[in-house]
C-alpha cells in the first residue's frame, strides 16, 4: 500500500457534488445530439447522480439549477434523493435564459429588471429550505458587447446592491456563493469576470459569501492553483466548479485535458486544508457530456479527482519543505513530480474494494446493465437546460 493511515483518512474525506445537468442532453451552438437513456425530469436526474455514488462511494450530493429542474413538492424531491442515498447541494440560480435578461440581470440598468431577478434568488432560497440545501450559487451572464454600451460602474453598484439584498435574506446556515467567468455570453466585459471582483463582491456582503471558483472560466495560461491557494488563505474559497478545457468553457471531463493542473490544485487544497469539513469548500463537477454518455462520463470525472487528490496527497510535503527551505530548486520541484509521476490506480482499486465496492467502477456500471434500463425506459429525455 502506498499510503499512510493519514493519506488514507484525508482521501476518505473526498466528497464530490455532481451536476444535474450534466445528466441531460446538451450540445454546442452547432448541434445538440440526444444521447439514450437520458432522464426526462429532475427525478430521473437525481436516479443516475445516485448511480454513481453507489459505484464510486464519491459523490454523495447533487446540485440543482433552477427552474430547469423545477418540480411542484422539493420535500419530495428531498426525499427521493434521501432514498436513493443522496442529498440535494448547491442550489444554481439561472437568470441567462430568459428575454428580460438580455441586457442583464443583477447589473442590468432597469430596476424592474433587477427586481424580477433578486425574486428569483428569493425563490431559490426557498428551494434551498424545502431541499436542505445550505448553498446559493450565482453565476450572471451580466455584460456587454460594445466598448460605451453601457455604464460600467453603475453596472457593478446595481449588482452589489441586489446581492445585498439577496444576501440579507439567507439563514443563518446558508451560504451565497459567487462564480467569476471572463467572457461569454458577453464578449467586451463581464460583470463579474474573475476572482477579484467576485471577491471584494463577497467581501462586502459578509461572512457567508464566498467565491466560486470554475475551472474552465480564465483566460488560457491562468495560473489557477494560485488562485485557490489565496482563495483558502483567505477563508473565501466557497465551491469548485471542476471541468478541463483546451480552448474556452469547454466543460469536459475534469483532469482530462491537463491532468497536472487537476493535481497542482488539489495539491493546493491539500496544503490549505479544504479537504477539512470546517473549510466549507464543495467539490463540484459542472461538465456537460455532448458525445459520451453522461453516466459513465460523470463516473470517470469523479474518479479522475480522487485520482489526482491521491497523487497529491502523496508529495513529501516534509522534504519539500526542506528543499524550499535550502531553495534546492530542482529538489523542491523533484519532490512534487515524483509525487504526481506515482501511479495510484492499484492502490486506489484496493481502496475501492476494502469499502465493498468495485474495484473499476466503469467496467461495474457497464456490466450493471443500468444504461439498458434507463435507454428502454426513458424515451423522449431532454436537453439539460438550455431549451428543457
Ligand atoms: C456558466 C456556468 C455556470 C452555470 C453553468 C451551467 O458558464 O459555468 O456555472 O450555472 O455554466
Ligand atoms: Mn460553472
Ligand atoms: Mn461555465
Amino acid at each position: 500500500m502506498t499510503f499512510t493511515t493519514d493519506q488514507l483518512a484525508q482521501l476518505e474525506k473526498l466528497a464530490i457534488e455532481v451536476p444535474s445537468w450534466a445528466y441531460g442532453n446538451s450540445g454546442t451552438r452547432f448541434r445538440v445530439f440526444g444521447t439514450p437513456g437520458t432522464p426526462r425530469d429532475p427525478w430521473e436526474k437525481i436516479a443516475d447522480a445516485a448511480k454513481v455514488h453507489e459505484l464510486t462511494g464519491l459523490a454523495p450530493a447533487v446540485a440543482l439549477h433552477i427552474p430547469w429542474d423545477k418540480v411542484d413538492d422539493y420535500d419530495a424531491l428531498k426525499q427521493h434523493a434521501a432514498d436513493l442515498g443522496v442529498k440535494i447541494g448547491t442550489i444554481n440560480s439561472n437568470t441567462f435564459q430568459d428575454d428580460e435578461y438580455k441586457f442583464g440581470s443583477l447589473a442590468n440598468s432597469d430596476a424592474g429588471v433587477r427586481r424580477r431577478a433578486i425574486d428569483h434568488h428569493l425563490d431559490c432560497i426557498e428551494v434551498m429550505k424545502a431541499t436542505g440545501s445550505t448553498d446559493l450559487k450565482i453565476w450572471l451572464a451580466d455584460g456587454t458587447n460594445y466598448p460605451g454600451q453601457d455604464d460600467l460602474r453603475a453596472r457593478q453598484d446595481h449588482m452589489a446592491e441586489a446581492l445585498a439584498e439577496i444576501y440579507a435574506q439567507l439563514g443563518d446556515d446558508q451560504r451565497l456563493v459567487l462564480e467569476y467567468k471572463f467572457f461569454e455570453p458577453a464578449f467586451y466585459h463581464t460583470d463579474v469576470p474573475d476572482w477579484g471582483t467576485s471577491l471584494v463582491q463577497c467581501l462586502a456582503l459578509g461572512d457567508k459569501a464566498r467565491v466560486c471558483l470554475d475551472t474552465g472560466h480564465h483566460a488560457p495560461g491562468t495560473n489557477i492553483e494560485f488562485i485557490v491557494m489565496q482563495l483558502l488563505r483567505l477563508g473565501r474559497l466557497g465551491s469548485f466548479d471542476f471541468n478541463s478545457r483546451f480552448y474556452a468553457d469547454d466543460d469536459l471531463i475534469v483532469g482530462s485535458a491537463d491532468p497536472f493542473q487537476l493535481f497542482r490544485i488539489m495539491y493546493e487544497c491539500v496544503r490549505g486544508g479544504a479537504l477539512d469539513a470546517d473549510s466549507g469548500v464543495v467539490f463540484m463537477l459542472d461538465q456537460c457530456h455532448n458525445l459520451e454518455l453522461k453516466v459513465p462520463g460523470q463516473i470517470r470525472s469523479v474518479l479522475n479527482v480522487q485520482e489526482m487528490l491521491a497523487r497529491a496527497l502523496l508529495v513529501d510535503r516534509e522534504a519539500l519543505g526542506q528543499a524550499q527551505q535550502d531553495h534546492d530548486v530542482l529538489a523542491a520541484h523533484g519532490v512534487f513530480m515524483d509525487a504526481f509521476s506515482t501511479d495510484v490506480r492499484a492502490d486506489l482499486a484496493a481502496w475501492r474494494e476494502s469499502k465493498g465496492l468495485s474495484a473499476d467502477p466503469m467496467a461495474a456500471y457497464a456490466a450493471s446493465g443500468y444504461q439498458e434500463k434507463i435507454t428502454a425506459e426513458r424515451v423522449g429525455g431532454t436537453q439539460a437546460g438550455w431549451g428543457a
